[in-house]
């Protein structure tokens, strides 16, 4: 079954923040953002702006009627600087003006006098610092100190791995609408309806019920409406507030990239100890999180990449330590894998390095320590674990040996290309980590003709929630799929909803989904039961628009149905609240049952290097992936695709760079190169792990939204093999050194190239 909204985006029809009819009257924002990275606020000079044409109003930090501050887990953003500035591109000051040009125009025409003190772009100098955000936090299983001196082999280093920026089509925006007695619609381009109304009732100080977010879709998120979608909606509801009249402020994408915040980098320091046979039998890593200027989500990030520290292998000793590190950069946010792909990358960089040490194949060590179903989790979950059962059935499927071989016969005969393969598992928590998140409400409503409307907080980015979710719904009442429209995400018909975000929205919103509709179909059948005159309920079900008795079609249609239960006042509509049950995590002893279940996955990834030009191709992606039992698997297909091949984007071509200013260099498109269609694989093959066992995702069907991204990672060991073949080769590279070749994440050709003749 195809996305619902397949067609209307190719006819150009579906509708985002910037295809929103205005009201009358409207005004368009645009901030003046921080030239410095760090700094004293001496003074703004705002006249020559405010006197402009077309400008109705300035607004400074000074202006605010509410609280001048939006963070959500730390108060340490405001929404406007003041008193001092922490990162280029943070707004300072609002400028509101009869049009979009006009508004821009003018905020070129604000001064800021700042003061500049040091900047601090490298969390390792702001840890050094004592710049923490929140205090360091660990995991511990077993004594890893202990076990270190049992190991036949110890080897540590350093493995670094950039940012990402989000890239959504759509960037960031708001128009926000004054209604009577105060109130406010927001419509946003924000993951999180709930998010945006707090953050907006906090800067205008306005109560939650007097304001309406509204999310009709995204041209995608990625995690950077997560949190960050914050800032736009609060500046055009201050300005609506301000002006009583709507305010618009649709950012440009030079904007979006300079202002707003992206996947966290981190650099990481690792210890691993194996027995002598390949067993990992201790690990220690310490994690310094690039954090950005202020808090937004980055404790939460921080938490899953400890979770994900070891990600699919069982060790038994282990030791994580995490730091959150206050930087002069724009706060970094939640980003597709949220902190799980960054520790992924450490732990397979310290696989990578004992495997050259020791001359065997990762895939060996790696094969040898997959976790196994009772093993526990450093967080003291213990694995229902699928992580052998993916490997084995994609190796029997796709034959990693036979890859193998025929790069080494590859190779052998060609002195200038190399081609390069490895495998990598993957084991993703599925749940918010933040157990009280974990909850979500459906708004069903039958109508008197039969047509089904439902109302959730999943907000549709592309990833094909909407079309989930209505198939739940259809399902429930044996209806077509075009007798089911899903509706905006709507604070005022759901509220206080969970971001969509943690892979989580279909699961969470599709069994509320579920069971509202199942309680309106449960009273209809009650109905049907004295009208088809059957013995008991149990005997009948919907199916096919018909009610059924024993399996057979009775002559009650649908309509007939909720017609003559319209008229015998049986209530057609439901809300429903979905809370997963089982799940809990203590920090005070850092332990738990975080997750509903794990997603597990194996790829296979190959490539080809050119060894003079530094340049290389991703000639196939092939993986065994653990969907449970898919409900849609064109939906779920792309999902894979399209994570396959933003997990290659960030580790191997897209590179952010701030200066020592904290200025972002790359910020466009010219100089931010992302994945377009002749970087993607020549193939990506899918087979979907064979299991019957149950989970706790909606009709079986595990989440699939975050999970792919990290079968990119293993492109980058993949290069890496390559390239270590042509250093064994070529002579310029024959250097005799011990030292491994640095983990650096990305793996852009430049670097291909150093690398190469280093
Ligand atoms: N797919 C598309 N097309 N666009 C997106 O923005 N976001 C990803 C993933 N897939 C995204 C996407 C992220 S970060 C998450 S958390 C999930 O979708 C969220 O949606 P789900 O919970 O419905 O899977
Ligand atoms: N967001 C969040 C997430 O707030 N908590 C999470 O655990 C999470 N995980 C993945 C993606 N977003
Ligand atoms: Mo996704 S990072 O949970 O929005």
């Amino acid at each position: 079954m195809r996305n619902l909204d397949s067609k209307s985006h190719v006819r150009g029809e579906s509708v985002y923040l910037d295809d929103i009819p205005l009201v009358q009257g409207t005004l368009y924002a645009c901030v003046f953002d921080s030239p410095a990275a760090h700094g004293k606020l001496i003074s703004i000079d705002t006249g020559e702006a405010a006197t402009s044409e077309g400008v109705v109003r300035v607004i400074t930090a000074k202006d605010l009627i509410g609280e001048n501050q939006i963070g959500g887990i730390v108060p340490d953003e405001p929404l406007l600087a003041d008193g001092e500035v922490h990162f280029q591109g943070q707004p300072m000051a609002i400028v509101v003006a009869a049009s979009e040009e006009l508004a821009r125009k003018s905020a070129r025409k604000i001064t800021a006098q700042i003061a500049p003190l040091p900047v601090i772009t490298d969390p390792r100098v702001a840890a050094a610092n004592g710049e923490l955000i929140v205090p360091p936090k660990k995991f511990v299983l077993g004594d890893s100190a202990a076990a270190f001196a049992n190991c036949a082999h110890v080897f540590e280093g350093r493995a670094d791995v950039n940012g990402q920026e989000h890239l959504y089509i759509e960037t960031q925006g708001t128009y926000a609408v004054p209604t009577e007695n105060g109130g406010l619609k927001i419509h946003s381009s924000t993951q999180g309806p709930t998010v945006v109304q707090r953050a907006v009732c906090r800067v205008t100080g306005l109560p939650m019920h007097q304001v309406e977010v509204d999310v009709q879709r995204l041209g995608g998120g990625f995690g950077g409406k997560e949190d960050q979608a914050n800032a736009w909606a609060g500046i055009c509801a201050v300005a609506a507030q301000l002006t009583k009249r709507p305010v618009k402020y649709a950012l440009h994408r030079m904007e979006d990239m300079r202002m707003t915040g992206k996947r966290h980098p981190y650099s990481a320091d690792y210890r691993i100890g194996l027995d002598k046979d390949l067993k990992i039998v201790a690990y220690e890593v310490t994690f310094y999180q690039n954090a950005g200027a202020a808090c937004d989500l980055s404790p939460p990030v921080l938490e899953r990449t400890l979770f994900h520290c070891t990600n699919s292998y069982f060790i038994s000793h282990v030791t994580a330590t995490a730091f959150c590190c206050r930087t002069n950069l724009p706060p970094n946010t939640a980003f597709r894998g949220f902190g799980g792909p960054q520790g992924m990358f450490v732990i397979e960089s310290a696989i990578a390095h004992a495997a050259e040490k020791l001359g065997v194949a990762a895939a060996e060590i790696q094969r040898k320590n997959l976790l196994d179903d009772g093993d526990e989790f450093p967080y003291g979950q213990i694995a229902e674990s699928d992580a052998i059962t993916s490997w084995t059935q994609g190796d029997e499927k796709y034959d990693f040996a036979k890859h193998q071989t025929d790069a080494d016969e590859f190779n052998a005969s060609s002195k200038y290309f190399k081609k390069g393969v490895a495998m990598m598992p993957v084991c993703f928590g599925i749940s918010f980590t933040k157990t009280p998140m974990n909850q979500a409400r459906s708004l069903v409503h039958v109508y008197t003709d039969g047509s089904v409307a439902v109302s959730t907080g999943a907000v549709e980015m592309g990833q094909g929630v909407n079309t989930k979710i209505a198939q739940v719904a259809a399902k429930a009442f044996g209806l077509d799929i075009s007798q089911v429209k899903v509706h905006t995400a709507n604070t005022l018909r759901i509220a206080n909803t969970s971001p969509t975000a943690a892979s989580a929205a279909a699961d969470l919103n599709g069994k509320a989904t579920q069971m509202a509709c199942e309680a309106i179909r449960d009273r209809l059948l009650c109905l049907a039961k004295d009208l088809v005159e059957a013995e008991k309920v149990e005997d009948l079900s919907l199916e096919n628009g018909f009610v059924f008795r024993n399996g057979e079609r009775t002559s009650l249609d649908w309509q007939t149905l909720v017609m003559d239960a319209h008229l015998e006042r049986v209530n057609l509509s439901e809300h429903s609240h979905y809370a997963t049950p089982g799940i809990n995590f203590d920090w005070s002893t850092a332990k738990g049952h975080p997750f509903a279940y794990h997603v597990y996955g194996t790829a296979i990834v190959g490539v080809t290097v050119d060894c003079l030009r530094g340049r290389y191709e991703v000639d196939y992606v092939k993986c065994c992936h653990d969907f449970g039992s898919s409900m849609n698997t064109a939906v779920d297909h792309g999902q894979i695709e399209g994570g396959i091949v933003q997990g290659l984007g960030w580790m191997t071509m897209e590179e952010v760079v701030y200066d020592a200013e904290g200025r972002l260099r790359s910020n466009a498109l010219s100089t931010y190169k992302v994945p377009d269609i002749y970087s993607v694989p020549k193939e990506i093959a899918i087979l979907p792990l064979e299991t019957d066992r149950e989970n706790l995702a909606v009709f079986n069907s595990k989440a699939v939204g975050e999970p792919p991204l990290m079968y990119g990672i293993a492109a980058y060991f993949a290069i890496r093999n390559a390239v270590a073949e042509f250093r064994k080769t070529a002579p310029p590279a024959a250097d005799s050194d011990s030292v491994v070749l640095p983990f650096d994440a990305p793996f852009t050709p430049e670097k291909v190239l150093m690398a190469l003749y280093r």
